[in-house]
């Protein structure tokens, strides 16, 4: 169906902890037995370059590390122009282009990043543990409404099923507002630690992967998203044009000061010609 490189693209999110990393890699050992070449990006949208937790799971990811069909890179996101989507996406485009599918999205730490992940990946996977102190945390931050699907990791630990029956409870009670999905999140128990629940996740990515196609969802999403990204591209060109102008024009730079006229002198400098 599609006519272009383009992977697709799993997205993780959740609060620290909650053992993301080690979902990623017990899935991508599963992708890997399916024979699938699978890119795992890790992004930190605090840190200007790899490192930290990043780099932990680095090193519990080295038992893929010689196997050529798996892919995995950290990212820092500040420095990047844009952030974290805008450096995302262009890696995603490369990864497709060299064949990994699907590339897994690891955000690590909680914030504005949740979103930035789902606003790039096709599935959005929000894991949580039994501890659902992280659930209410989550539905702070508006996690409900960017999950397409729900991991309960850590299903090996006590109160796994009645955190998933909250779960259920709260994914009932609350009245998501915007556009009908017709999709229902589902709840998957995993245990990464026993490699426990991985399959059904990976099938429930599937299922979604399906859902969207059926719908025309996806290609929706591809129009939106490259929307997004070219408006984001062209504020960075937009940005850049200014800066330059600005630095290379003292006399411009003085008028700006003496007039305190923002606007008026990025009109002016976005209308010069080139
Ligand atoms: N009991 C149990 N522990 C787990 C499970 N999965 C992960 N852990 C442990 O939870 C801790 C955190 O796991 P990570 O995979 O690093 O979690 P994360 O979500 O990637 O963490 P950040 O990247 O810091 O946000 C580690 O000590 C893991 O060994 C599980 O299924 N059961
Ligand atoms: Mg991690």
């Amino acid at each position: 169906m599609k006519d272009r490189a383009q992977a697709y693209v799993v997205g993780f999110t959740g609060a620290p902890g909650t053992g993301k990393s080690t979902l990623v890699d017990v899935l991508v050992t599963l992708l890997r037995k399916l024979d699938r070449s699978v890119a795992v990006v890790a992004t930190d949208p605090n840190s200007p370059f790899s490192g930290g937790a990043i780099l932990g799971d680095r090193i519990r990811m080295q038992r893929h590390a010689l196997d050529p069909k798996v892919f995995i890179r950290s990212m820092g996101a500040r420095g990047h122009l844009g952030g974290l989507s805008l450096a995302a996406r262009e890696t995603i485009r490369l990864l497709g282009a060299f064949g990994f599918d699907p590339v897994i999205l690891e955000t690590v730490g909680v914030g504005q990043s949740e979103l930035e992940v789902a606003a790039v990946a096709d599935t959005t996977v929000v894991v949580l543990t039994p501890n659902l102190g992280d659930g209410v945390q989550m539905i702070k931050a508006g996690i409900l409404e960017i999950a397409d699907i729900f991991v309960v990791n850590k299903a090996d630990l006590e109160g796994s099923n009645r955190a998933v029956t909250e779960l259920r409870g709260m994914l009932s009670l609350s009245n998501i507002p915007g556009a009908p999905k017709q999709w229902k999140p589902p709840i998957i128990a995993t245990s990464a630690a026993r490699q426990e629940g991985i399959d059904k996740l990976w099938e429930a990515i599937l299922a979604h992967r399906r859902h969207l196609e059926s719908s025309g969802r996806d290609q929706e999403l591809e129009r939106q998203r490259l929307e997004d990204e070219t408006a984001e591209v062209a504020a960075e060109i937009a940005r850049d044009r200014v800066r330059r102008a600005l630095a290379e024009d003292p006399t411009l730079a003085k008028r700006l000061v003496a007039e305190g006229t923002p606007y008026g002198t990025a009109e002016e400098i976005l209308d010069r010609k080139r």
